[in-house]
């Protein structure tokens, strides 16, 4: 086994990351190569959360656009790991992330789906200003037991979750911290609910009891 290739026991590393699109209606002054029938531009992406570089690990991401883009197959070898297009609809895009060869890791595949229009309560204002659409998930790369080589790349620096939020980067141990808290006050809510019905429950035993001894 070459050096570095080793896996280390019991350990698990994990990053985070982000992936979605952001698109924008064209407007009146669009490049005239730009199809007709096109009605946005949109970027689909994958980075890290607070737009860090992830290429130390992430060797190539390939992008798989719907059938009636011309090579809808887009593989990405550099950062940013990104595709920029036009067109009219919306669509489910594929996202498949290989990672370094010292990884040793199997490659990962997360569905995106396009958004191009606006959506909630605010959706026909923002149609109205041409607003942009972002539609964008967390997750987190968990890499179980990872080669030494892999370890190393990731421990060079460190590349967490940022403190605050913000509206650029709305992930953060702060959002995860309010998460928490709103799990701990629901999980609260619930064991008052199940006291409150246990006791109902045993007072309508009592009374069942009660009746049938009339
Ligand atoms: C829809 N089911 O009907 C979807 C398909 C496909 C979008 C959307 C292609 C642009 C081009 C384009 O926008 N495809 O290369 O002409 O909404």
């Amino acid at each position: 086994m070459s050096s570095g290739s080793k896996r280390l026991k019991n350990l698990q590393i994990c990053r985070p990351f982000v992936y979605g699109n952001m698109a924008v209606p064209l407007k009146e002054d669009r490049s005239p190569d730009i199809p007709t029938d096109h009605t946005h531009s949109w970027t689909v992406f994958l980075r890290g959360v607070n737009g860090d570089d992830l290429s130390s690990f992430v060797k190539r991401v390939v992008f798989k656009l719907h059938e009636t883009y011309p090579n809808s197959t887009r593989s990405i070898e550099e950062p940013p790991f990104e595709v920029t297009e036009t067109g009219w609809g919306e669509f489910e895009i594929s996202i498949r992330v290989y990672f370094v060869p010292e990884a040793s890791e199997k490659n990962v595949v997360m569905y995106h789906h396009l958004k191009l229009h606006p959506y909630g309560p605010e959706a026909e204002q923002q149609k109205l200003e041409g607003a942009t659409v972002t539609s964008m998930q967390y997750d987190e790369f968990v890499f179980n037991e990872p080669t030494e080589s892999l370890f190393e790349i990731l421990t060079k620096k460190t590349a967490v979750l940022p403190q605050q939020k913000s509206t650029l980067v709305p992930f953060s141990v702060q959002s995860e911290n309010e998460e928490l808290d709103r799990l701990s006050d629901a999980h609260v809510k619930v064991q008052e609910n199940i006291q409150r019905l246990t006791e109902r429950m045993h007072a309508l035993e009592r009374e069942k009891g009660a009746v049938r001894t009339l």
